[in-house]
């Protein structure tokens, strides 16, 4: 038997089952990789005490680590919300230790629900320890603005610079999203002298809850399945796409996207790609 790669997912849990751990699980076994997890955090609020994120200790970071490893290994890795400098300091150290191929950083700092999912004092971490060593760093505009020390960005332009100036914090490629753009959803992706741009339809629905983190699973496993970053991001542009279109809300909250909508449809959405050479 060919057996599926293997991809971790080093993230909070999301106990609505739109984002974190979940949407990167619904998404690796959509498209055929074995999924893993290490939990960093569990998201859920509490209807009395109001508190939303139950950290987990680093000894439990580490112990599910060394299990999944022990257990099966890892081609490729992606990491959510790690929240605290600790987390992220220890994910770095585990990373830097592994010989593991294809390392996505998803820089999630707040959730569509206004979670606060990252403490100010871990940005300088994040920028400093864990974004060195990833293949790729997929931050929105908010989370570039925050990375470029709060660099206003408005436009597909802005968007092309920040990319260039984020490769300089040393990630071997910057794709910066611009779902908070007006007009279509354009992202730009940076390869060291490649400059693409990949474009998408908007679609008019507020729920795109965990978005972030399912396009950014959908990269960690088509890079796990061999494909180049500029493919892998093309098609996951292109699976996210269609699960926002299918995507819907069982209450008044922000709902899901809609994980199966590949498979239960049957098409993917066209992404309008152009590259140029800097
Ligand atoms: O969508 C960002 C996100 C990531 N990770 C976790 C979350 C959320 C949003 O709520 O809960 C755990």
């Amino acid at each position: 038997m060919n057996k599926p790669s293997r991809v971790l997912t080093i993230a909070g849990s999301a106990a609505g089952g739109s984002a974190g751990i979940q949407a990167d699980l619904k998404t690796f076994q959509e498209l055929d990789v074995y999924g893993m997890s290490v939990i960093t955090a569990i998201v859920g609020r509490h209807p009395e005490t109001n508190k939303n994120v139950h950290p987990q200790t680093v000894e439990a970071i580490e112990a599910q680590f060394a299990t999944a490893k022990m257990q099966v290994g890892f081609d490729a890795l992606k990491t959510g919300m790690l929240f605290s400098k600790e987390v992220i300091e220890k994910t770095a150290e585990l990373i830097a230790h592994s010989d593991i191929k294809d390392i996505v950083v998803d820089p999630v700092m707040v959730g569509k629900l206004d979670s606060k999912l990252l403490k100010d004092d871990a940005i300088e971490a994040l920028k400093e320890k864990l974004i060195p060593l990833s293949t790729v760093i997929t931050p929105n505009m908010t989370e570039a603005s925050i990375l470029l020390n709060d660099r206003p960005l408005n436009t597909v332009e802005d968007l092309k610079q920040a990319a260039i100036d984020l490769h300089d914090l040393g990630p071997d490629f910057v794709l910066v999203k611009g779902g908070r753009l007006t007009g279509p959803a354009i992202d730009v992706l940076y390869e060291g002298t490649t400059l693409t741009t990949l474009e998408a339809p908007r679609i008019n629905t507020v729920n795109t809850s965990g978005a972030g983190c399912t396009y950014s699973a959908a990269i960690t496993a088509y890079l796990a399945k061999g494909k180049s970053i500029h493919d892998a991001v093309v098609f996951a542009k292109s699976f996210i796409t269609t699960a926002i279109e299918h995507s819907f809300s069982y209450t008044e909250l922000v709902g899901p996207t809609y994980h199966a909508a590949k498979r239960k449809y049957g098409e993917a959405h066209q992404i309008i790609v152009n590259s140029e050479e800097i």
